[in-house]
C-alpha cells in the first residue's frame, strides 16, 4: 500500500501525504506558540499544565526519537535533553522549574530536527520493519504533535489576559435534529486491524454483541445541561457516584469550568472572551463525573465506548464498520467541525453531512464525549510501539472519551480513535451524550 488515502486523492504518494500532514502540524504548532510573548511560552498557566515551550520542544524530542534515531539510526541532535522532554520523568507541576530549552533554543531544536527529518523522508523506504510499514512512525509523530496541539489549545483556554486567538464562528444550525435514535441488537467489529495509521490502543478489530439500545442523536446541550444546574442537581447527591460527589464537594464545582453567572443568564470565557451561553451549543469542560450525574438526573445513562462506536461506525445497509459516521472519506469542513478551524463547538444540527446512517449527528469533532468505559485493551492488544503510549495507562482509573473536538485535528481522530483522562478532568474539550437500554416495546 502506497496511499494512505483511498479514492479521493490516488495520485498523492505517501511520502508527500506524510510531508503534508508534518508541515499542517507544525504550522499549527507554530500558530499556537507566536500567539504569546516569551515570558507567556515558560509561564505555566496551570498546574495541571505544562509551559508552551515544554509541548513545544517535547513534539520535537518525540520526532527525534522515533524518526531520525530510531527509524533512521541518525546520531543524536540532543541526547542530553532527553530526560527533559520525558512525560514520565516530570509531573506537569515541576516541568517550569527544569532547566528546559528556552523560547529561541526550543524554537531551534524542532527545526533542525524537522530539517532532517524531512532528508531522512526523501530517502525511506516503507517497507521491511513494522514501525515503517505505511509510513507508521510518520503518522504517529504527525498525530503526536497535533495532540500536543490540542493540549497547547486546552493551555490556551485557561490563559488569563486578552484574546490572542481568532477563528471565524462555528457554522449555524441548519437541521433539526431528533431527540434519539434506536441501535438494532447485533454485532458489529470494533476497533481496526487494517487502518494503516492507527495506534496500538485501536487495535485489533474484534467482534462485540450488543443488545438493542438508544442512543442520544447530539451531544447534550448547553441549554440541556443549564435545567440540570437550574433543577439544583449539583446540590443534589442523588444523581453522582460515591467519589463524584465527593469531588463536587472538595472542589466546590457548581457549573461546567468557565461558566460564569451574570446579571441575567450564565456565560462563558472562551480563550479570552466573555459570551452568553449559545443555548444549543454541546456543553464543554465538564468532567465524567459531572457528564454523569447529569445523565442520571435525565433518567439515562452514558453510552459505553463500544456504544458510542457503533453508533458512529456501523453501516446497516453492509453490516461493516465504516471510518467515520458518514462513511470511508476523510473529513471535510462540512463533515465535522475539527483541527481548530472555529474555536467553539458547533450548535447540534451544523453538520448533517457527517450525520450516521441511523442519524445520530455530530459523533466527530465539536465536543470530546465521555463514554462509561474504563481505558483498556482490546482483546490481542499488543503494545506498539512503545508501553507508555497506551498500556500503561490501562486500568478503571481512566475514562475513555470518543470523536474528537474542535481542536482536533482530522489526522488525530477517526471512529476507532480512543482518547482518555481522569473522571476529574475538565480542561479538555470535554463534553458527551446519554444512551439508555431500549425498552421491550421499541424493538418489537
Ligand atoms: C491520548 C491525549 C491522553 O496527551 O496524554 C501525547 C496523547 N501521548 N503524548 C496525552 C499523548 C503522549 C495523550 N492522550
Ligand atoms: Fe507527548
Amino acid at each position: 500500500m502506497t496511499d494512505v488515502r483511498s479514492d479521493d486523492r490516488p495520485t498523492e504518494s505517501l511520502r508527500d501525504r506524510i510531508a503534508t500532514e508534518l508541515g499542517r502540524a507544525r504550522d499549527r504548532s507554530v500558530r499556537l506558540t507566536e500567539a504569546v510573548d516569551d515570558d507567556d511560552l515558560v509561564r505555566q498557566h496551570s498546574p495541571i499544565m505544562s509551559p508552551l515551550v515544554w509541548d513545544l520542544a517535547h513534539i520535537g524530542n518525540q520526532e527525534e526519537l522515533w524518526l531520525l534515531r530510531d527509524v533512521g539510526g541518525r546520531t543524536p541532535v540532543r541526547q542530553d535533553i532527553d530526560e527533559l522532554y520525558d512525560a514520565f520523568k516530570h509531573p506537569r507541576k515541576d516541568r517550569p522549574a527544569l532547566p528546559l530549552l528556552g523560547p529561541t533554543e526550543a524554537r531551534r531544536y524542532v527545526g533542525t530536527v524537522r530539517d532532517k527529518v524531512f532528508d531522512l523522508l526523501d530517502g525511506v523506504r516503507f517497507e521491511g520493519r513494522r514501525l515503517v510499514t505505511d509510513g507508521f512512525a510518520f503518522g504517529m509523530i504527525a498525530q503526536h504533535e497535533q495532540q500536543h496541539d490540542e493540549t497547547m489549545l486546552a493551555t490556551h483556554q485557561l490563559r488569563a489576559g486578552p484574546p490572542v486567538l481568532s477563528a471565524p464562528p462555528p457554522p449555524p444550525s441548519v437541521r433539526p435534529v431528533g431527540a434519539e435514535v434506536l441501535v438494532p441488537a447485533g454485532r458489529f467489529t470494533m476497533g481496526t486491524s487494517t487502518d494503516p495509521w492507527a495506534l496500538d490502543n485501536e487495535r485489533p478489530g474484534h467482534p462485540v454483541d450488543l443488545p438493542a439500545y438508544v442512543i442520544d442523536a447530539a451531544p447534550v446541550t448547553n441549554a440541556a445541561y443549564l435545567a440540570f444546574v437550574d433543577d439544583g442537581g449539583y446540590a443534589d447527591p442523588r444523581w453522582w457516584s460515591g467519589p463524584g460527589w465527593q469531588h463536587r464537594s472538595s472542589a466546590g464545582l457548581t457549573a461546567p469550568m468557565h461558566w460564569r453567572r451574570d446579571g441575567t443568564g450564565w456565560g462563558c470565557t472562551r480563550f479570552g472572551r466573555y459570551a452568553p451561553l449559545v443555548p444549543d451549543e454541546p456543553v464543554v469542560h465538564v468532567g465524567y463525573h459531572e457528564a454523569e450525574a447529569y445523565a442520571a438526573w435525565a433518567g439515562k445513562r452514558l453510552p459505553t465506548e463500544a456504544e458510542w462506536e457503533k453508533a458512529a461506525r456501523w453501516d446497516p445497509v453492509s453490516g461493516r464498520s465504516r471510518r467515520y459516521p458518514w462513511g470511508d472519506e476523510d473529513p471535510t469542513p462540512e463533515h465535522a467541525n475539527l483541527g481548530q478551524r472555529h474555536l467553539a463547538p458547533a450548535p447540534v444540527g451544523a453538520y448533517p453531512a457527517g450525520a450516521s446512517p441511523l442519524g445520530v449527528h455530530q459523533l466527530i469533532g465539536d465536543v470530546w464525549e465521555w463514554t462509561a468505559s474504563p481505558f483498556l485493551g482490546y482483546p490481542g492488544f499488543a503494545a506498539f510501539p512503545y508501553r507508555e503510549y497506551s498500556e500503561v495507562f490501562f486500568g478503571s482509573d481512566y475514562r475513555v472519551l470518543r470523536g474528537g473536538s474542535f481542536g482536533t485535528d482530522p489526522v488525530a481522530c477517526r471512529g476507532t480513535f480512543r482518547n482518555w483522562d481522569l473522571p476529574i478532568r475538565r480542561q479538555i474539550f470535554s463534553g458527551f451524550r446519554c444512551a439508555r437500554d431500549a425498552r421491550p416495546d421499541e424493538t418489537a
